[in-house]
């Protein structure tokens, strides 16, 4: 409790000491001694004068638990610096042919040697994909051959949410029917839901044939992330 008194006593100092910096001023401007000290500089003006003086009075005869600026100051430097060191680390997964499981009633071969599968009529294969949690999917990347123009191949990534009961498309690749290029590499960068939340959701790669044929080749579903190590 602060009485009259002593803010009486305050204010006399605080012009008692005040008039003495004034007076000193010009003598420890032009001293080595007169150093600026910012921890001093309590408003952070650049000057230490009466205000700084003038709250320090205010606070006068108060208590409470010490802090070493100096040490926080070092803490908080080492924080931020360790946080600057975190870049994210870039990972792959390779899905082969043989990760993929087909649906019942399905048609499908895969061969070994050559990497390869194909499935049909319109046969579903689907793998599982599990990914670090909090990872971020950057891209995709299917290794196929289409050499139909009555056929194609579709590749999706899909998100099963537990939590909300609902499926989300993450990113789709497609050969298309009309066209027979052959040998395909279909990528796509642009992912939906692009973060992983194992705590709520599943992952799936499907893959869709349209025909069972030779000219329908999967042989590899290639995906990068980035997660934070
Ligand atoms: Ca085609």
């Amino acid at each position: 409790m602060v009485t009259k008194k002593d803010l009486v006593i305050v204010i006399l100092c605080t012009l008692c000491l005040t008039s003495t910096l004034f007076m000193m001023m010009p003598t420890r401007s032009s001293s080595s001694n007169g150093v600026y000290d910012p921890w001093m500089d309590l408003n952070d003006d650049g000057v230490i004068d009466s205000t700084d003086l003038g709250m320090l009075g205010s606070a006068w005869g108060t208590t409470g638990t010490p802090i070493n600026k100096t040490a926080l100051l070092l803490e908080l430097q080492a924080k931020v610096e360790a946080l600057e060191t975190r870049v994210p680390k870039k990972g792959y997964v390779s899905l082969p042919p043989a990760a993929f499981v087909p649906e019942s009633n399905t048609i499908q071969a895969y061969d070994i040697r050559e990497a390869s599968m194909k499935g049909g009529p319109s046969a579903w294969f689907h793998a599982p994909l599990q990914l670090p949690q909090g990872a971020i999917i950057t891209n995709i990347t299917a290794y196929l051959y289409d050499g139909m123009t009555t056929g194609k191949i579709t590749v999706y990534l899909v998100e099963w949410n537990q939590t909300k009961l609902h499926w989300n498309s993450m990113v789709t690749l497609d050969s298309g029917f009309v066209e027979a290029p052959g040998q395909m590499v279909l990528f796509n960068d642009t992912i939906v839901h692009s973060g992983i939340d194992n705590k709520n959701c599943i992952y799936i790669v499907s893959v869709w044939f349209s025909n069972y044929d030779n000219a329908l080749l999967l042989y590899d579903v290639f995906i990068e992330y980035e997660y934070l190590a």
